[in-house]
């Protein structure tokens, strides 16, 4: 009697699941929260609207590379607008002048289609006197609309350099940033990072098949280095450079690094030798 009833169960449970899973693509898909392991960073409100923007890990914007997603809410109804048409600019308002960072372009990337994903670049923090803002505008319904809203950009809670900012022996200003590892391991770790130039205040165009060469310190252990690192080259399939980061143990690591042009020049960066401890242009992270 029990065996019966628990396979009429199972049977009412699948056909259930079953139902459910083919109502085609006409009915609404549940209501369910793509953004509730996320945090909110901002939400800022305009318009009869809410421009809400989250972040995966962070509880902030940081310098740095920084994922985020934007959604746009209805605030009439609480409801969010699919695929919302939204572009963004930030800026840093500095004492002597003006200049953006590098960022993405936002794209539609969830099931619902409300949620546009992107990334930004901050390469300083604001301070008492500079400070960071970012515009956003948005099309929903046919019609656009344009905000603007200071956003508190800090240096990483750790303190470590995830991003750098340097002129190169061309005399080309260059960001460069760390995106990968997020959650570095005692392994070999991929790497990934991202290039752009500065061409202007407000432009910041990627910078395809140079070379970021890779050499990982522990400056607290005798500067001693890792086996099997592999330096960073361009892939162009997602525009960024990715490499192998071998971590051999926990604690506070220096990644040296080195620029190198399509013809192999050094652009930035310096050999570590017995003379020399450490790059001018590297990373740092602690785990
Ligand atoms: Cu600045």
């Amino acid at each position: 009697m029990k065996t019966i009833k628990l396979v009429l169960v199972v049977f009412i449970v699948a056909v259930g699941f079953t139902s459910c899973s083919s109502d085609g693509d006409d009915t609404p898909k549940f209501e369910e929260n793509p953004m509730a392991n996320f945090n909110l960073v901002a939400n800022i409100e305009a318009n009869g609207h809410s421009l809400e923007l989250y972040s995966e890990g962070k509880t902030g914007f940081t310098t740095g590379y920084n994922e985020i997603f934007v959604r746009v809410k209805n605030n009439a109804d609480n409801s969010y607008f699919a695929n919302p048409d939204i572009s963004w600019s930030p800026v840093m308002h500095m004492m002597s002048m003006n200049h953006s960072c590098p960022k993405s372009d936002l794209s539609i990337t969830d099931d619902n289609n409300t949620v546009a994903k992107g990334y930004i670049i901050f390469q300083m923090p604001g301070n008492a006197d500079e400070y960071w803002d970012v515009t956003l505008t948005y099309g929903v319904n046919g019609e656009e609309f344009s905000l603007t809203e200071t956003i508190e950009v800090t240096a990483p809670a750790d303190g470590k350099q995830t991003v750098s900012s340097f002129m190169g022996t061309d005399d080309v200003r260059y960001v460069l940033a760390m995106v990968e590892p997020k959650d570095p391991e005692v392994a070999v770790n991929d790497m990934t990072a991202m290039l752009f130039k500065m061409e202007s205040m407000m432009s910041f165009p990627l910078v395809e098949n140079y070379t970021v060469t890779l050499d990982p310190r522990m400056p607290g252990m005798g500067n001693h280095s890792s086996p099997n690192n592999e330096d960073l080259t361009y892939d162009a399939a997602t525009k960024s450079y990715k490499g192998k980061l071998s971590l051999t143990m926990t604690g506070y690591w220096k990644l040296n690094l080195k620029l190198l042009n399509g013809t192999g020049e050094v652009l930035k960066g310096e050999d570590i030798t017995d003379e020399n401890e450490a790059s001018s242009l590297y990373f740092e992270l602690e785990f």
